[in-house]
């Protein structure tokens, strides 16, 4: 017999998590199983995914879930976008690369060469991110794994396929692979852009049915079922399998005239709309129209965001061990000279490596002042994104044609007190902070309401995450 809770897999860029989501008419809570780090891997040929590392995690964290509460309702996956595992067969065909691996700048070349991007963009309306799966399906071409692969399953498809045996595509994810066409009306949907993938050469093979947020993928395959202690007939939910997809989900925007910032490793700046936008403005600004659960679309923008952060803390305790973020945001906080505010935008910040001296090198190009102390450093980078979230709000609702009066800021970086008030102050909006694991609260409600646990659309089921949180308030103060 089922209860009133289910399972929650979400895998961030820089940490995994299983949590527990219990649901009722009063009652929205989530439960946190486990907590894992996923940790990349330099090999030879790239950067990559430790995904056996992730998938046992995974079914550790599904085993404990079994113990505390016997009868789940459902499991439902999301993880980063874009990266994904080729198959022929059942097998995997080498290891998952990592999206800021540098392999795809060729195949970005080598796609615009053929197919011009503002062409690109008026079929799938996605920023430039080089990382963007049909790039990496280029670059793949020169490695010979493709032509051999059956399928190509996007990261949380293929964990669902791992514990299933079902192959799927789920669509808001699948939306920022490039290769999925523009719904042509409103309630339309999304469909693989057949010509496109054509045009690029890729068998079309490769990619499996889609399947919408709330649909049902499959059950646990006996040997999970055996590993994890959970019933075999436990259904597989898709879910907005995108993490961010599932975060906007859980933004307690009661207000049409909201922007949200989903901030983790990145921070997802941006509206969302019943439409795509597709004006050369929104190109030219760089802005993508993410499918997001419910055919509403991610009107956004990606901005660094805590990356920079972590980055620059595991680049210091290469020196010191000692060292964390947490006192450095505190002493950042008390530093009170000037400190630069860099492009948090610019490539060089994407790669894995030396931030703080990419930091250096940057306001020494633009003769700013250079930061003398992690304090400083991490000062100066919090500055930087504030800064970069206001002006991408400001463009977001300039191309959009949204008034904006209240920016959420949701996940881990809306615990960055300092973030939230210099977002505010630079925005000269009030920001409206948590909750914090937003991706898990989406993650959850798109299964409640497949299970019967909770209904009615987006608004709903934002109204419930809204009375079951106490978001921080941080209203602008006026700049000096
Ligand atoms: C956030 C995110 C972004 C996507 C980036 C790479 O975790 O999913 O939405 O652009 O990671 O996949």
């Amino acid at each position: 017999m089922s209860n009133g809770t289910v399972a929650a897999v979400d895998l961030g860029a820089t940490s995994g998590r299983v949590m527990l989501g219990h649901v009722g008419p009063n009652e929205l809570r989530l439960e946190a199983v486990n907590r894992f780090p996923n940790t990349p891997v330099q090999m030879p040929d790239g950067l990559h995914w430790d995904i056996f590392g992730l998938y046992r995690s995974v079914l550790e964290g599904l085993g404990q879930a079994a113990r505390l509460s016997p009868g789940l309702a459902s499991i439902g996956i999301d993880s980063w976008a874009v990266d994904y595992g080729l198959l022929r067969g059942d097998r995997l065909l080498g290891t998952p690369f990592h999206y800021r691996d540098s392999r795809t700048t060729a195949g970005v070349t080598a796609v615009h060469d053929r197919i011009a991007f503002a062409d690109l963009y008026a079929e799938n309306g996605l920023q430039f991110l080089p990382f963007n799966t049909l790039y990496q399906f280029e670059a793949e071409k020169t490695h010979g794994l493709l032509a051999l692969a059956d399928q190509a399953l996007l990261v949380p498809d293929l964990i669902a396929f791992w514990l299933s045996g079902a192959r799927v595509a789920e669509s808001t994810n699948a939306s920022t692979t490039g290769l999925l066409s523009l719904p042509a009306r409103r309630g339309e949907e999304p469909r693989w852009n057949d010509t496109l993938i054509a045009r690029l050469g890729l068998p079309r093979q490769l990619f499996p049915p889609l399947v919408q947020p709330g649909e049902r993928i499959g059950t646990l395959l006996p040997h999970v079922a055996d590993a994890t202690g959970l019933a075999a007939a436990t259904p597989i939910v898709a879910v907005g399998s995108h993490d961010t997809a599932s975060a906007v989900v859980a933004v307690p925007m009661t207000d049409p005239d909201a922007a949200f910032i989903s901030c983790g490793t990145w921070g997802l700046v941006g509206v969302e709309r019943d439409q795509p936008v597709l004006t050369e403005a929104s190109r030219a600004a760089n802005f993508t129209n993410e499918g997001g659960v419910d055919g509403r679309v991610r009107f956004l923008h990606n901005v660094m965001g805590t990356w920079l952060l972590s980055e620059s803390v595991r680049t210091w305790q290469r020196v010191d061990p000692s060292i964390s973020l947490l006192p450095l945001v505190a002493a950042a906080e008390a530093v009170s000279v000037p400190v630069a505010i860099f492009d948090a935008n610019d490539p060089r910040f994407m790669e894995p490596g030396d931030i703080p001296a990419r930091i250096v090198e940057w306001c020494v190009e633009h003769g700013r002042p250079v930061p003398t102390s992690p304090a400083e450093f991490v000062r100066s980078i919090i500055e930087s994104l504030a800064r970069a979230f206001a002006s991408a709000v400001q463009t977001a609702s300039e191309l959009s044609g949204t008034t904006v009066r209240t920016i959420h800021i949701v996940g881990g970086g809306s615990q960055n007190a300092l973030l939230c008030q210099l977002t505010a102050d630079h925005a000269g909006i009030p920001v409206v902070a948590g909750p914090v694991e937003a991706t898990a609260l989406g993650n959850v409600l798109v299964q409640a309401r497949a299970a019967g646990l909770v209904s009615g659309d987006l608004e709903s089921l934002r109204g419930l995450v809204a009375a079951s949180i106490q978001p921080l308030h941080y209203a602008p103060r006026r700049r000096t």
